[in-house]
């Protein structure tokens, strides 16, 4: 497998997202991969431009991502969760309504600039990715509304609430791999790109959090609900964001949890 870290932090809106450049360089440690690209994003503070922060800095980060891509598919370890962009983009263009995208997040990431309380581009990269999110980040194909499954979301705002009853998106709790199953089959997907933020988990279980929420998910839970999924569909991609080390215990669940889905992508 292909592992490409990159190590932006400038989409998260927590006080401390410095933390996940160690966060990038850690879960990249805990895949043993056939090849590794670290892509050099930039490490400096952007402009806000269009009610996103540091907007400058994040397109030319989508420059070098999309560049650092191999043509096939890959683990993509962030980062923050906007590092999705340009891997869930060539999917999209390899898959094209074929593709589902499953989103493991405690989060919808589907503000608009206009609708983000924080300007923080890491809550707008699942609607970016549906057409509608700042031009300079905009993917060359978008995703439609029945391509994606929400996987263990429980922390929304009200106009992220909207657009998924608006769009009849489903959510499923994921603790049942049945029913994230049934769900993804629904769409007709012959792929699935699985992202996960690893505040998907329940910060009971996994504390190296920018946006820690109760009632997640266990780490045992997550690997059987993705392992559950490729047995039935192939995996286009997987992406791996949000790490924020701040607890050694959560390092060494990471090195039990990622190898077994890293190995999945082939
Ligand atoms: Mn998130």
């Amino acid at each position: 497998v292909t592992v490409v870290e990159i190590p932006q932090w400038q989409g998260s809106g927590s006080r401390l997202a410095r933390r996940l450049v160690l966060g990038a360089a850690l879960l990249g440690e805990a895949i043993t991969a056939d090849g590794r690209h670290r892509v050099a994003v930039g490490n400096e503070l952007g402009e806000t431009r269009g009610g996103v922060r540091h907007a400058d800095v994040l397109a030319d980060n989508l420059a070098a991502i999309r560049t650092a891509l191999p043509g096939s598919p890959a683990v993509t370890v962030g980062g923050d969760c906007g590092v999705e962009l340009a891997p869930i983009e060539a999917a999209v263009q390899r898959h094209g309504d074929r593709l589902a995208v499953v989103w493991f997040d405690a989060h919808g990431d589907l503000n608009t600039p206009g609708s983000s309380p924080s300007g923080a581009f890491h809550g707008m990269v699942l609607r970016t990715l549906l057409g509608e999110g700042p031009a300079a980040l905009a993917p060359a194909e978008p995703l439609s509304p029945s391509q994606v499954v929400l996987a263990g979301v429980r922390a929304l705002d009200p106009a992220e609430r909207d657009y998924i009853d608006g769009h009849g998106i489903p959510i499923v709790t994921a603790q049942d791999p049945a029913a994230l199953v049934a769900a993804v089959q629904a769409t007709g997907a012959s792929a699935v790109y699985v992202h996960i933020d690893l505040d998907v988990l329940d910060p009971a279980t996994f504390s190296s959090l920018g946006y820690p929420e109760p009632g997640g998910l266990s780490p045992g839970q997550l690997r059987s609900a993705v392992l559950a999924l490729a047995e039935r569909i192939p995996l286009a991609g997987l992406g791996i964001t949000e790490y924020q080390p701040a607890n050694p215990a959560d390092q060494e669940t990471l090195a039990r949890l990622l190898p077994p889905l890293a190995s999945l992508i082939r």
